[in-house]
């Protein structure tokens, strides 16, 4: 059989360039392609790199679907459907919404597609394709095989090293599909040995984890961190921001070759947090958090969400304030979204608050519910400058790292991804996206391309930076309640 997978095309939010979208290939579907048994031929096509094959006609069509994809998987969807061939749906919006996405699909993967994908294949050979897929029990981690590297068109994209060491998060954030109950609950890691080698096949010295929480097994991922160690990687990871009480695994992190963490701080107003179970952030803590991982020489990439309940037109100011205080190298930033399926979702949906239902607009850049202490448009206005205040010359300059090592990242991340993004994007696509990113990987960390040769990374003595002068939020006093 034929099989043909589609990542459809995201929609981008305003503030960013074809960076975001190229980012990295969609792993979701190369893992399907490693499940599927050799004598079926697997083609694959990302709708974000290429325009879509319309005239292929696969024995199926399997589409990964998130919220703002699910338009566009239904165009594609009916495209196929109407030539007889059967289309499946999988990813975090039909494992969390399958009655509203049932209509659109022959057959929907609910949850993870390795314990129920073969079962799928062998009744579509049948001729008794079921309508839903989904399995009693979570996949076993040891079994899952790397993903099918060699189907891809590599060159468009900016990072093709990629990789999870596990699966979900033992938190649940009500704004989070951690909360949706169509999702196993807990986290649970691979094998360590698989790890290594899904780093080696993928033959590089620079890997992004791009788990939920690379820290949401804390005894494991030590046991992962010490493997890594001798391998001399640089690497980058998503981690809870309950790393700042776990000084010896960041310490571990730092010597293997960590160099950034993407970290939810989400919000600066304790209130926030509690409103949305956020139990392990600490606002209190943010700032000596921030100070230990700089220490370590880590960049961090701090997300964060505008619109919660707590949040008044100041709060924008307040949070730029406090990342400009706090060097934060780099920021995402989201509108408070409720996805579908999710906790805040039915809160948000019982309240009569939400107001606009094309998801097209769930990418976190709109205002998609009424905001309890602003309006929808202030909120979108408010979001907007958020970003152009921080990514301004005037903050970029005052966010510098202390750490010399971090420089050139800096800088790179500032002004190619971010402030020059649309440019960089245009001379990416002359020259090849990925042959840029090594271009610009191998000046941010050169020590990384000579095996043995990284520096200590002990943790140096890194001075609280002072409030800047100019500041004009005193977010400290109202921000700062005892937890
Ligand atoms: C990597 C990633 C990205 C990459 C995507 C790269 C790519 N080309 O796919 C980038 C950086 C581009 C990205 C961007 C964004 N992302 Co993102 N991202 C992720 C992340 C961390 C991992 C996804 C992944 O690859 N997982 C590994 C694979 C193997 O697991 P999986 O996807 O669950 O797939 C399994 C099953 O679901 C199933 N399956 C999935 N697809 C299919 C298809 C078929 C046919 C079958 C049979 C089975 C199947 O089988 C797989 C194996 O079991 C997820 C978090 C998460 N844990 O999923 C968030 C996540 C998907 N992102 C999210 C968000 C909010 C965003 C942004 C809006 C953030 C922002 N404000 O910029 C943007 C959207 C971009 C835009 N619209 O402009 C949300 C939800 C998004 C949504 N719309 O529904 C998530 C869930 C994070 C969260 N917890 O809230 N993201
Ligand atoms: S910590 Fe992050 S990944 Fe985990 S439930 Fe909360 S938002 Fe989701």
């Amino acid at each position: 059989m034929h099989l043909h997978l589609i990542a459809p095309r995201m929609s981008r939010r305003p503030m960013d360039s074809d960076w975001k979208t190229r980012m990295s290939p969609p792993l979701a579907l190369l893992t399907v392609a490693a499940l599927t048994p050799p004598e079926h031929r697997v083609t694959l096509h990302d709708e974000n790199i290429e325009r879509p094959r319309l005239d292929l006609r696969p024995d199926l069509v399997g589409l990964t679907v998130k919220a703002d994809t699910f338009a566009r998987a239904c165009e594609l969807a009916a495209h196929w459907r109407r030539l007889g061939v059967p289309v499946v749906f999988g990813g975090i919006h039909p494992t969390a919404c399958p009655d509203e996405c049932a209509p659109f699909a022959d057959a929907l993967v609910i949850g993870e597609a390795e314990p129920v994908w073969s079962a799928l294949l062998a009744d579509l050979a049948a001729g008794r394709l079921q309508p839903r897929y989904q399995a009693a029990a979570p996949a076993d981690l040891a079994a899952v095989p790397p993903p099918r590297w060699d189907l891809l068109n590599g060159g468009k994209y900016l990072f093709t090293n990629t990789l999870t060491m596990s699966r979900g998060c033992p938190w649940q954030c009500d704004f989070c599909y951690s909360s949706s109950p169509n999702l196993p609950r807990g986290h649970r890691m691979k094998p360590v040995a698989h790890i290594l080698d899904e780093i080696r096949a993928l033959g590089t010295d620079h890997v992004m984890f791009i788990d939920d929480n690379f820290i949401g097994s804390p005894g494991r991922a030590r046991e992962l961190v010490a493997a890594l160690a001798p391998l001399g990687l640089t690497w980058h990871a998503a981690v809870s921001a309950d790393i700042g009480e776990r000084l010896e695994l960041l310490d571990a992190m730092a010597a293997a070759g960590c160099q950034s963490l993407f970290i939810g701080f989400e919000t600066v107003n304790q209130a926030n947090l509690r409103g949305c179970r956020k139990a392990q952030n600490r606002v209190a803590a943010y700032d000596a958090t921030l100070r230990e991982i700089h220490a370590r020489g880590l960049m961090v990439n701090a997300s964060l969400v505008f619109g919660f309940d707590e949040d008044g037109p100041e709060v924008f100011a307040e949070t730029v304030d406090w990342l400009e205080r706090n060097r934060v190298a780099t920021m995402t930033a989201h509108i408070l979204t409720p996805y579908p399926g999710t906790r805040l979702h039915q809160r948000l949906l019982a309240a009569g608050r939400i107001v606009e239902r094309d998801l097209r607009r769930y990418n976190t850049a709109y205002a998609v519910f009424q905001p309890a202490r602003m309006s929808a448009a202030e909120l979108e206005a408010g979001y907007r400058w958020a970003y152009r205040r921080f990514y301004a010359w005037r903050s970029i300059w005052r966010r510098q790292p202390l750490a010399a090592a971090q420089r050139v990242a800096f800088w790179e991340f500032n002004l190619l991804y971010r402030k020059f993004g649309k440019l960089t994007c245009w001379a990416g696509r002359l020259f090849g996206m990925r042959t840029l990113a090594r271009l610009a990987r191998a000046v941010a960390y050169p020590r990384a391309l000579v095996a043995g040769t990284r520096p200590s990374r002990a943790p140096q003595a890194c001075p609280e930076v002072p409030p800047h002068p100019a500041s004009s939020h005193p977010w400290k006093a109202t921000h700062e309640p005892a937890v």
